[in-house]
């Protein structure tokens, strides 16, 4: 999200392959987006699989409020974002023909972040008003003041650590502070491979947000390349890499997931999970029947397979780890999952 004409619409075609009309205002658009991982691209290499997937993201495209008084967000983009897993929050700082006033991103974050903080500091009061009626919980109204000092100190929710604000009772709120946020200064293309100004990445410190720097314009140019053309386009640039990988990959980290693979003739795939899942759950996530009858995981680290080169090799050298179901999967395991139904 972000405000209108920040260049959303044109980063989400981007990102998706979709092609959304550029241009104000419409409607909210999604679209799912391959997760770019290079052992994937390994594995599938050396398995030759009828089918290969990628982890996916689904992003929504929010469009701005585009009123001449209302300079923010609109209530329905507020209660939009509110069902989305983690925000990407996209600002101006390249001149918009279309609109009248100058780039100034600063000022757009400092507006995001007071709508959020506000947003919240409502919903909280409103909760501890009625708490006034009702019989309270004593630990969630203990939890409600912390949330409520914390936004009076304009600090955002997801400052506040898990030990602190215990969040499983929270669940149905939906407060805007306590979403991952990343932040993406959309530039000119001047401006494409530079890092993010002192004054932005000073409030992203703030706002406990992930930043990067992309161009909007300069994207959607390499998007529409052939392969061959676009590295020697990037070079050019002054960038390695283009800012999708970079973008993906950070929205990717935001929500705090990590892969695990599963390989065989029929398929080579990723699957997402929350860091932390235990294997039993993990197991689930390929199939119900895989969580109901579990017995045990065969572990694979990817880095110990590719170097073995094959499963044999692996279990003829012991490196073929069999876990229980309390085993706390790691990034790049490839599991084999044993179950009886
Ligand atoms: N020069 C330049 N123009 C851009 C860039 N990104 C977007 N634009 C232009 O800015 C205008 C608005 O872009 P959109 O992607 O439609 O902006 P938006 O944030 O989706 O706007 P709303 O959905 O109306 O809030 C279009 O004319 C784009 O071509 C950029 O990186 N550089
Ligand atoms: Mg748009």
């Amino acid at each position: 999200m972000g405000f209108a004409g920040s260049g959303k619409t044109t980063v989400f075609n981007t990102l998706t392959g979709l092609n959304v009309p550029i241009g104000f205002g419409g409607e909210v658009h999604l679209g799912t987006v391959k997760v770019p991982d290079a052992r994937i691209d390994r594995l599938s290499g050396m398995f030759k699989p009828k089918k290969t997937t990628y982890a996916e993201i689904v992003f929504s495209d929010i469009p701005g409020e585009h009123g001449a008084e209302h300079k923010g967000l609109s209530k329905k983009a507020l209660r939009q974002i509110a069902d989305q897993d983690a925000l990407c929050l996209v600002l101006r700082a390249f001149p918009n023909p279309a609109l009248d006033a100058a780039a100034d991103p600063a000022a757009e974050l400092d507006a995001f972040a007071t709508e959020c903080l506000l947003a919240d500091l409502d919903a909280v009061e409103r909760r501890l008003d009625r708490a006034k009626k009702d019989k309270p919980d004593a630990k969630e109204m203990e939890a409600f003041e912390l949330m409520k000092e914390t936004l009076e100190h304009e600090h955002p929710l997801r400052a506040l650590s898990e030990d602190v604000l215990h969040r499983e009772p929270l669940r149905g709120y939906g407060f805007l502070t306590d979403r991952p946020l990343l932040v993406a200064l959309n530039c000119g293309e001047a401006e494409a491979a530079q890092g993010l100004p002192p004054a932005i990445a000073e409030r992203l410190g703030a706002l406990h947000a992930a930043g990067l720097v992309l161009s909007a314009s300069v994207e959607a140019e390499i998007a529409a390349m052939e392969p061959a053309d676009q590295a020697a386009f990037l070079q050019d640039l002054g960038l390695t890499e283009s800012a999708l990988a970079r973008f993906i990959r950070a929205a990717y980290g935001l929500l705090d997931l990590i892969s695990f693979f599963t390989v065989g003739p029929d398929e080579v795939r990723a699957w997402p999970i929350r860091r932390g899942t235990h294997a039993r759950p993990a197991a689930g996530k390929i199939h119900t029947d895989l969580e109901r009858g579990f017995i045990r995981a065969e572990v694979m680290p990817y880095e110990l397979f590719l170097a073995a080169g094959t499963e044999q090799a692996m279990r003829d050298t012991g490196r073929l780890k069999v876990e229980g179901k309390d085993y706390v999967v790691a990034d790049g395991d490839i599991l084999n999952i044993r179950f009886n139904v």
